[in-house]
């Protein structure tokens, strides 16, 4: 069961689009194990941005993603970060299709409104980095017939 990390980024909430990101998460069938408001430190943002640290934006990238308060959340299930990419749309807003949260609502690649793992890998850890056990609830889905608990 794959896992990935959700971050609804300070230019969504900003812009009063967390509602509706969520939603396209749970539209698209996604389970939910954990959300929370947070403020991110700088350290955290820097580890979870670490690939980039020496790329020419990563100082802008950091200052910005802790810039507000942000939602994070998890969400599982079998291809979860690939449907999860699928959903939030290609990096560059400009190439990603409609439809999807960034064709739909940005236009700038330093404003992309949403993250999402990258790969089934970083899914694990960077769920682990920013919830604790305790914080997750697993253990239930959702079928025709409604919920079914393990
Ligand atoms: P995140 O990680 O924020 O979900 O975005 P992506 O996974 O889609 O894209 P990424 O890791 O390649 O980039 C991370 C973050 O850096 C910003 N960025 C990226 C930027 O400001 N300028 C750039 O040239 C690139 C490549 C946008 C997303």
């Amino acid at each position: 069961m794959e896992r990935t990390l959700i971050i609804i980024k300070p230019d969504a909430m900003q812009r009063g689009l967390a509602g509706e990101i969520i939603k396209r998460f749970e539209q698209r069938g996604l389970k939910i194990i954990g959300m929370k408001l947070l403020r991110l430190s700088r350290q955290l943002a820097e580890k979870h941005y670490d690939v980039h640290r020496e790329r020419p934006f990563f100082g802008g990238l950091v200052d910005y993603i802790i810039s507000a308060p942000v939602v994070v959340m998890a969400r599982e299930g079998s291809d979860a970060v690939l449907a999860a990419r699928a959903t939030i749309g290609a990096t560059k807003p400009a190439e990603a299709a409609a439809g999807t949260i960034r064709g739909d609502f940005a236009l700038e690649i330093g404003r992309n409104l949403v993250h999402g793992s990258d790969s089934v890998e970083n899914g694990v850890i960077e769920v682990a980095n920013f919830f604790s056990a305790d914080e997750l609830c697993g253990g239930w889905s959702r079928d025709v017939d409604g919920w079914v608990f393990e």
